[in-house]
């Protein structure tokens, strides 16, 4: 049985359930709350010491980081490919997978940390700096150094206005690709639509759907609309974030809407 350490609220944990239930593989879950802290537990951190979700659990073989794992997936389990085969449209799906691990995602951190998960951490009772920063080992410090930062100072903290904006930028790339073809790459669902669709789900989750909506990006909000309807939708992303987490990011996102309009007009 595959086992996955996620949350309700993480995009990456996301994009693996959501690869998980597309290729209709069987596992099960290990909640780990990261507005709690539950990630820095000696337990969880011997697992995977950069202390983040998701990580999978194959038997013995324990892997961390989320576009691995699903690669793993796709790799191991044949039935119901997530991955084109020609081998230029294999290396646009790479492309947006690797925009996500190294631009999209750390942007939406930024995002969702500034707007919405502060609040809750901060009333879950984060501790002290060295107990946020110093958990973990040091590959993923500097990550935690940003997010620390934004949990303190919010959408003034160095650099989240940038990160915020490289993010809404990512909508305009879909729209361009989106206008000339049905998903991603072509005209069958791949592994960029599973990539991205945390992605977007979380501005919608943030109240953020008028960025795409009225006319604003049309083929965004198809593509998105179609991505909702799938009976994967359910059990990958909705199934998983509490409701109470779910009306207090929503409500979060309202009250800094203002903020966004003015970073994007
Ligand atoms: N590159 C990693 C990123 C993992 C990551 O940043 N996970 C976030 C949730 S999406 C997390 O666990 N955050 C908890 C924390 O930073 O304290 C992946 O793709 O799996």
């Amino acid at each position: 049985m595959l086992t996955l350490y996620h949350h309700g609220s993480s995009t990456c944990a996301a994009k693996v359930r959501f690869a998980l239930e597309e290729k209709g593989l069987d596992w099960e879950g290990r909640y780990v709350d990261i507005l709690a802290g539950e990630q820095f537990s000696p337990a969880y951190l011997k697992l995977n010491p950069k202390g983040v979700v998701p990580l999978l659990v194959d038997g013995s073989f324990v892997l961390p980081e989320s576009t691995v794992i699903c690669e793993y997936l796709e790799e191991k389990y044949t039935d119901y490919p997530l991955m084109p085969v020609d081998p230029k449209s294999r290396a646009q799906v790479r492309l947006w997978t690797k925009a996500v691990d190294e631009e999209l995602h750390p942007a939406c951190s930024a995002i969702t940390y500034v707007v919405s998960h502060r609040h809750t951490i901060l009333r879950n009772g984060v501790g002290s700096f060295e107990d946020f920063v110093e958990n973990g080992d040091s590959a993923g410090k500097a990550a935690r150094l940003l997010k620390w930062q934004w949990i303190q100072e919010g959408i003034e903290a160095p650099g989240a206005k940038d990160k915020i904006r490289l993010y809404l930028d990512y909508l305009d790339k879909m729209e361009a690709v989106l206008a000339k073809s049905k998903w991603l790459v072509g005209s069958r669902f791949t592994m960029a639509d599973v990539a991205m669709a945390p992605y977007v789900n979380r501005l919608a989750a943030l109240a953020m759907a008028p960025l795409w909506q009225n006319g604003r990006l049309p083929n965004v909000e198809r593509w998105f609309k179609t991505i909702r309807k799938r009976p994967t939708f359910e059990p990958a992303f909705t199934k998983w974030l509490p409701d109470g987490l779910r009306d207090e990011m929503f409500a979060n996102g309202q009250k800094s809407w203002p903020d966004i309009q003015k970073l994007i007009s």
